[in-house]
């Protein structure tokens, strides 16, 4: 079962999602990596799909194409500066291809990743998905490069809204209203085109059909674009969020996980590619894929649901499932890639154990969603969203020069809401703990209610 991963070198998409899980941890090693992986980004803004860690060059067999790239290096990015409190990194010179001649500050490499999707638009306003985004498998180009991507928008709307974070640390606030201009527009295209009645869209093909719509045969609800989108907060405040999630729910969930899709491809389609190859209930053929099951449950802590985000949480964490390991198969404390899915001979078995980017989203969903402790710009935010009957519960956490000492107590068992927080003794309104630098030591009550 084992997946050493470095046969085809290391995914620049894969690579800037695993720093999401270590930059509290070697933020050194973060920041070396981040700036590897932006020196071999091209000048427009796209980047290699894969590149070689030794050698740190771009693997040009592969090439580049994949659309969401761009963005997760913003993702990165913004995550190590809000952990750290380092913006040094923003202004240091970056290559572009590796080649030092046409070098620019990282901030302006995570501009180029903007504005490529910006520059890269369909017929709807949606983001043109090129040979695919996160799913690998959805390869929608078979006549022509038009086919969009409601997932990519799910992402510009998040990671746009951390570049705007950042332009305004850098004290550009033109910037970032453009930004924030730019996510609006992208958050109208969702809303107008991306949404299907009961969930969000999964994409447009290149004949603009829709993909994951219940106007489709099979593949009618793909998982992605709801977790990413609702994460976002898309649609929240219109109500469809809680839709999606409903649908979700009613649709894609087994006792296994969240399937990727639903229902199967039972046949080859040429116009949604690798996806619709794998047998039904295998891979991105309606498999679980635990790396996007802990989207759900973010996007579950969103609406303040503790209950069925931690419910997500549990169905693919080994140390809750080892009482199935007779099923599931792969090594019993290690994600795997994939879990196979309902329509699967096996279903409940694993495969690819460590080939995942599962650790770090599901550290990122235990501890900054659901035990709700969120590095921001500002300081730590303490909002937890945890099942009703958790009880009170204490946490310490070590962020930049400080240990914060951090009790939650949850005298009417809600499953989310801060109504106080005091920082050593003292009143605070909100729940974000004001960073003060040098500081040692903070001591945290925060009451849920
Ligand atoms: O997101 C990808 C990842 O980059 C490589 N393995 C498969 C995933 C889903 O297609």
């Amino acid at each position: 079962y084992y997946e050493s991963g470095i046969g085809r070198g290391m995914g620049f998409r894969d690579s800037c999602q695993d720093l999401l899980g270590f930059v509290h941890l070697i933020p050194d090693r973060a920041r070396e990596r981040i700036i590897d992986i932006a020196s071999t980004q091209f000048q427009d803004g796209s980047a290699y799909h894969q590149y070689q860690p030794l050698t740190k060059k771009g693997n040009s067999d592969i090439g580049s194409g994949f659309n969401d790239d761009p963005l997760w290096l913003i993702a990165g990015t913004s995550a190590y500066v809000r952990e750290t409190g380092d913006t040094s990194i923003l202004t240091q010179m970056v290559p572009f291809d590796n080649d030092m001649s046409v070098a620019a500050p990282l901030m302006d490499h995570l501009k180029r990743s903007l504005d490529y999707i910006i520059n890269h638009k369909g017929p709807h306003n949606l983001p043109l998905i090129g040979r695919a985004d996160w799913n690998d498998c959805l390869n929608l180009n078979c006549e022509g490069p038009v086919a969009e991507s409601v997932f990519i928008a799910g992402m510009f709307v998040k990671y746009g809204e951390e570049y705007a974070q950042l332009c305004e640390l850098m004290g550009d606030a033109d910037e970032a209203a453009r930004a924030r201009k730019e996510v609006q527009a992208m958050y109208d295209a969702i809303l107008k085109d991306g949404w299907d009645g009961d969930w969000f869209v999964r994409a447009y093909d290149a004949y603009s059909h829709k993909v994951g719509s219940k106007e489709c045969r099979e593949g009618q609800i793909y998982i992605e674009p709801q977790g990413f989108c609702v994460l976002a907060g898309v649609g929240v405040k219109e109500g469809l969020a809680e839709k999606a999630l409903n649908s979700v729910k009613e649709r894609l969930d087994t006792k296994y996980g969240v399937m990727i899709l639903q229902p199967a491809y039972t046949e080859y389609h040429l116009e949604l590619g690798e996806v619709s190859s794998y047998p039904p209930g295998y891979k991105e053929n309606a498999g679980i894929f635990c790396h996007n099951n802990p989207w759900v449950s973010i996007a579950e802590t969103v609406l303040g649901r503790g209950d069925r985000a931690f419910e997500i949480y549990r169905k693919t964490c080994p140390a809750y499932i080892e009482d199935i390991s007779e099923i599931h198969r792969t090594e019993p404390y290690v994600y795997s890639q994939m879990v196979a899915g309902k329509d699967a001979k096996f279903h409940g078995e694993a495969k690819n154990s460590w080939l995942t980017g599962t650790a770090a989203w599901t550290f990122v969903n235990i501890s900054q969603y659901i035990l709700g402790v969120y590095p921001t710009h500002q300081g730590l935010s303490v909002d937890p969203c945890i099942p009703k009957g958790f009880g009170d519960f204490s946490i310490t956490r070590k962020f930049r020069e400080g240990t914060y000492h951090i009790q939650v107590k949850n005298p009417q068992n809600v499953e989310k809401g801060v109504v106080s927080m005091t920082v050593d003794g003292k009143a605070v309104d909100g729940h974000i703990i004001p960073y003060e630098k040098g500081k040692e030591e903070y001591n945290v009550v925060i009451t849920m209610g």
